[in-house]
């Protein structure tokens, strides 16, 4: 039947490109059915809701298609694929992204106007999809964008939280968590797949067994779920490849226990069996330290068996031995959340497929590649032995043996050097056994990613450092990258008009590296001019929203100062309230005369603070605190304003980096892995006031240091200031605006007394107090650049135009090459 199929696909593929029409008539007519068809309503009258849930069937049934022919040739032409394994995926929204990468959002727009709709109202009807917490998980999605895009023959693989990140809401200036209720209203993007389902085994023990007289091992499990696929079409822009995102919930499992229905139990043993569902229900809201969680590991493993039984299926379907699997399979593991799969696939490949352990191995280390997008030690993740052995027996068996191996190679290669060889361990001893994800990571992979050069040089030099002299070659970076479809194409619209107006090209969107054209009429007084407009416009944008949400009126005539970013004592938003305090003490001092000459500012900050993490929340706090006494000081008025954004997500990021002009990343040096966010605000064409750190020290590489406001420690400074830090001196002006908090000016005295203690008294580890000074020349040369409106909007210009770099295009096209070993693979029709 198989084949039969195939051969009629192979006939039509030379008879048409695709049943569906894309002008305004027949999209329209599209809808119309829809409405009528899928959402049930009628025709003669439906809401703003239903029309968005009409159009996304539309656009969705077009995504199908392209997706069929995708994969149809992706099967035909059998390419080397990648897979691209994460725990997080921050989509967002999809059907502007899904119209702009169609190319249909014009006649989109066209087809609802003439129904009487706004299409960028239809827009705002759509929740984000928010399955994950931060840079990590939006990187994957940026990522997702250009491997689709560049067409390469990629698939990724997550978990379908039936919850995302929570929503932040915020009551008298306390964040508090709500759940993210996103499928309540259906999911039109999704695809679900009811028929494909594997079998996820826990708990049990494991057996020897004697088969052909051969002794093997069987892992006889204590429950079993099933896990169900739910597939996601990535549309590329500029072609008709669709590649995948497959995401797995859980169901009960058919087969397995059911006693208790011969007990009589009826009720309580299908209860039971529901409770299978949790394991995909929740994401973890953490986006640092590691949670030691049952659940967790489930939904790890949960994660990784459904995968790779799925990659191994597909595998098997058209090749009959594993000799080939490194060639035409490569694992991507984004952090080591899913580095169980490691474990996995040997399983698999020893006990269900015979293969000796050597051979296993070696398939192993060729297809797997890991990215780690962390710096410090602490923050890497460790699973308790204890729990990994009752969950899943048989794994912890394969990574003893593992590290077994690896241990006896080390000692031939290093000697008996103790203390080396249990820093390498995968087993980490000591009261509560660990096993070192980071570790398995990198014995079981033949290339570790960091994700900027700085973070790299700080694996050589601190967190990997003898796994990086054992084996230099296997340590490779991979500057992170943004969309610009989505970070310039979707959200910023106009910009994109007038850049492709100037360029006399819109190529740009596939190949980035044309933006640097705009460098040469950076000082043309037109592209200025126009430039400004567009600001303008986005930034009068974000003052109606500002103004909707917090009921404070900004002037656009001001500068919007922005940090948006998930709230960390280490990418110190302390640092920017204490800054704007400051400010604020100074305007209050202030003559008459002198105020004429402040520059006007809206401080605009956003981010959300894991439940745990108190200083986080005090933070968010403190921020309100501070507006509150500021927004409502008539000696203040337009000069200063400080706004929260409350749950900040995906689709409130796009509306505030088009409007804003200045954007801060204050990381303390050495401690931001890489950093995205400064990338799409620099493709914007907003300045950035920055640390050099991460990413933005290529930035600065790329664009110059007189393009932007840096400041700071430097990364190879901030070990001996921590040192010194307890006999240095703070500045004055630090004191002061601590004191103001610590003394009850903003009140809340005794809830700020342990944020206060965090710079205080020598403790200060992110060194704030040490920054302080050179923060605030920098903000004041913020100041004095935007009086002088031209050499603004030149830099402004420039940023933009040196923004290609950080591309995802780029980062995935040195993945391709240097990492994955793999090679476009275009659908023709
Ligand atoms: O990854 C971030 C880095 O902090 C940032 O510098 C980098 O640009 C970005 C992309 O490479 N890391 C990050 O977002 N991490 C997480 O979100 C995260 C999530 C879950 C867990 C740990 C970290 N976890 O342990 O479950």
């Amino acid at each position: 039947r198989r084949s039969g199929f195939a051969g009629r696909a192979e006939r039509m593929f030379g008879l048409m490109d695709g049943f569906l029409k894309n002008d305004p008539w027949s999209l329209q007519k599209d809808v119309m059915h829809h409405v009528e068809y899928t959402v049930a309503r009628s025709r003669f009258s439906f809401d703003d809701f239903e029309a968005y849930l009409a159009l996304s069937h539309t656009i969705r049934d077009r995504l199908i298609e392209r997706w069929h022919d995708t994969q149809v040739y992706f099967k035909r032409k059998d390419p080397k694929r990648l897979y691209f394994l994460s725990l997080e995926f921050l989509m967002g929204r999809s059907l502007s992204n899904s119209t702009v990468n169609l190319g249909i959002k014009d006649q989109c727009a066209d087809a609802l106007n003439q129904l009487g709709f706004e299409f960028e109202q239809l827009v705002e009807q759509e929740g984000d999809a928010a399955l994950g917490n931060g840079g990590l998980a939006r990187l994957s999605a940026c990522q997702m964008d250009s491997l689709a895009t560049l067409d390469f023959p990629a698939w990724g693989y997550g978990l379908r939280y039936q919850f995302g990140l929570f929503r932040q809401v915020i009551l008298d200036g306390f964040q508090h968590e709500q759940p993210d209720y996103w499928l309540n209203f259906g999911n039109p993007w999704e695809i679900e797949r009811i028929h494909v389902s594997y079998a996820v085994k826990f708990y049990g023990a494991v057996e020897e067994e004697l088969l052909n007289g051969v002794k093997r091992k069987v892992w006889i499990p204590g429950e079993t779920v099933e896990a169900v696929a739910y597939d996601n079409p990535i549309p590329g822009y500029g072609t008709r490849n669709t590649i995948n995102l497959r995401l797995w919930a859980a169901k009960p499992s058919g087969e397995g226990d059911m006693e208790s229905y011969n007990t009589g139990d009826y009720i309580n043993a299908v209860v039971n069996r529901q409770r299978a569902e949790t394991i995909s229900s929740v994401l973890y809201p953490d986006d640092r330290s590691y949670q030691g969680k049952e659940l967790r590991l489930k939904q790890q493993y949960f994660f990784v068996t459904a995968s790779t039984q799925d990659i191994i299926r597909r595998y098997k379907d058209s090749h009959s031995n594993f000799d080939d699997f490194s060639n035409k399979v490569a694992l991507q593991l984004n952090d080591t959340h899913p580095s169980l799969a490691i474990i996995e696939v040997m399983r698999i490949l020893i006990d269900e497929e015979n293969i000796e352990w050597n051979r296993a191995w070696s398939i192993v280390c060729d297809s797997f590649s890991f990215t780690t997008h962390t710096v410090s030690p602490e923050g890497l993740e460790k699973i308790p032995a204890d729990l990994l052995g009752s969950l899943l027996p048989r794994h912890l068996e394969i990574i003893y043996e593992i590290n077994f191996l690896f241990m006896e190679e080390l000692k031939k290669k290093l000697g008996l050097n103790y203390s080396q060889l249990s820093q390498m361990s995968i087993v980490e001893e000591g009261a509560v056994k660990n096993i070192r994800m980071a570790n398995l990571s990198i014995v079981g992979c033949h290339a570790v990613n960091g994700v900027s050069r700085v973070h790299l040089e700080l694996l050589k030099k601190r967190v990997f450092k003898d796994f990086c002299e054992l084996w230099p070659q296997k340590f490779q970076y991979k500057t992170n990258g943004a969309t610009q479809r989505r970070w310039m194409v979707v959200s910023n619209p106009n910009l994109c008009g007038l850049i492709s107006k100037w360029l006399g090209t819109e190529a740009w969107i596939r190949d980035v590296d044309l933006l640097i054209g705009l460098k040469e009429f950076a000082s043309n007084t037109d592209l200025q001019h126009e430039w400004r407009m567009v600001k303008r416009v986005n930034k009068m944008r974000l003052a109606e929203y500002i103004e909707a949400i917090s009921g404070v009126k900004v002037s656009v005539d001001a500068m919007f100062d922005v940090q948006i970013k998930r709230i960390h004592e280490y990418k110190r938003q302390l640092l920017n309230l204490f800054g704007i305090i400051h400010r604020y003490d100074c305007i209050k001092n202030m003559e008459k005369s002198g105020k004429t000459k402040v520059v006007p500012r809206v401080c605009i900050i956003g981010g959300k603070a894991a439940p745990g993490y108190e200083i986080a929340k005090k933070i968010i706090k403190l921020c309100h605190a501070v507006a509150e006494t500021i927004n409502n000081d008539p000696d203040v008025g337009d000069l200063l304003k400080l706004v929260f954004i409350p749950d900040y997500n995906v689709s409130v990021a796009e509306l505030v980096i088009p409007g804003s002009d200045l954007s801060q990343h204050l990381s303390t040096a050495g401690h931001e892995a890489s950093g995205t966010g400064s990338m799409k605000f620099l493709m914007n064409g907003c300045l950035l006031l920055a640390t050099s750190d991460g990413s933005t020290i290529e930035i600065i590489e790329e664009i110059g240091n007189d393009n932007m406001f840096v400041f700071g420690a430097k990364v190879d400074e901030v070990p001996a200031l921590r040192e010194m830090k307890s006999s240095l001196k703070v500045p004055l002006q630090f004191a002061r605006v601590v004191r103001m908090v610590r003394d009850g000016y903003f009140g809340h005295k005794d809830y700020f007394e342990s944020l206060c203690k965090t710079v205080e008294n020598g403790g200060d580890f992110y060194l704030l107090g040490n920054d302080f000074m050179s923060y605030l020349e920098a903000q004041a040369a913020a100041d004095k650049t935007f009086v002088d409106q031209e050499k603004w909007t030149r830099m402004s210009i420039l940023s933009s135009a040196g923004s290609s770099r950080f591309s995802s295009d780029r980062t995935i096209q040195e993945y391709a090459e240097k990492t994955w070993n793999i090679e476009p693979c275009k659908c023709p029709f």
